[in-house]
């Protein structure tokens, strides 16, 4: 079987100690092509090493916005190099920050599993997460690990690997407010047929947002740009704000929603409010 494993996360999530802790020294590391951002590829060790499974580590990100190398590097590779799933390394004492290319990765139409890191620290940060609800929000797996005790890895790969196989890709619900929803839907109509259904929500996003480089690769494939621009326009109008404030405002949003009724932080209470 050949499968490949993409590993996504912020700086400093504990991406590098993840990726050494599951492909020990079979590692190949170069530069993605034409920059120099290192490129660190690997076969997955132990039980499953005949199997095949590569792992691309890409370089930690905040965003998937098209502003530095790493960004662009990453979201080339999710998009056009096919990942069969997507690890997303989730610092668990920093969860508010992290989840935010969370929602990004999301919609990138390639399946994610969240490996909730760092769970060997909760304890002692008197942080407590709520991980089925969590997951149940955000319609994704979640596995607690501990790149650096190892632990939580095989029951990450074991997930990994069954959503992989499944390729099915599910969306949370509810992300952006019902007029950005509305605005998402109708730009989703006017995309090339080489877009497949489950990458439309990410380029429709970006093209809402007026994103340089999708615009550049994609534009000239769109007959009806100005209906974009109307969507975009009514949105910034509406708002007195730029798209892409209005697209990260509400993306915060719905990560405080979901994280006020799942991660408790010291003698906070957790309240369950819908
Ligand atoms: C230092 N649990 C804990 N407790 N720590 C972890 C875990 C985990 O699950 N995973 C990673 N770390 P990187 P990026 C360090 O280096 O893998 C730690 O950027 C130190 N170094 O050990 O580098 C990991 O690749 C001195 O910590 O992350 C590392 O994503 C004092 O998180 C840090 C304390 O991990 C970043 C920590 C000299």
């Amino acid at each position: 079987m050949n499968m490949k494993i993409a590993l996504a996360g912020n700086p400093n999530c504990g991406k590098t100690t993840m990726f050494n802790a599951l492909t020990g020294a079979n590692q190949y590391v170069g530069n993605w092509p034409g920059v120099t951002v290192e490129k660190k590829e690997g076969k997955l060790k132990g039980k499953r090493k005949d199997e095949d499974i590569i792992i691309t580590d890409l370089p930690g990100i905040y965003s998937l916005s098209p502003y530095t190398l790493e960004e662009v590097v990453s979201r080339d590779y999710i998009l056009n190099e096919n990942p069969d799933v997507i690890i997303n390394l989730v610092d668990a004492t920093n969860i508010e920050r992290n989840l935010y290319l969370t929602t990004q990765l999301i919609e990138t139409g390639v399946p994610v599993v969240i490996a909730l890191n760092m769970a060997d620290l909760l304890k002692k940060r008197n942080i407590k997460i709520d991980t089925k609800r969590l997951s149940m929000l955000l319609n994704c797996p979640i596995i607690e690990t501990s790149a650096l005790k190892q632990t939580g890895l095989n029951d990450l790969m074991d997930e990994a690997i069954k959503v992989a196989r499944k390729k099915e890709v599910a969306l949370p619900k509810d992300i952006f407010s019902s007029e950005l929803e509305k605005a998402i839907a109708e730009v989703e109509k006017l995309l090339p047929v080489s877009i497949s259904e489950g990458k439309k929500r990410w380029y429709a996003v970006k093209l809402l947002e007026n994103d340089s480089k999708v615009v550049e690769s994609i534009g000239n494939q769109i007959q009806n740009k100005t209906l974009i621009d109307q969507q975009r326009e009514a949105l910034e109008k509406k708002h007195d704000d730029d798209m892409e404030s209005i697209v990260t405002d509400e993306r915060y949003q719905f990560i405080q929603k979901i994280i006020s009724t799942t991660v408790k932080k010291g003698g906070e209470k957790l309240t369950v409010s819908d």
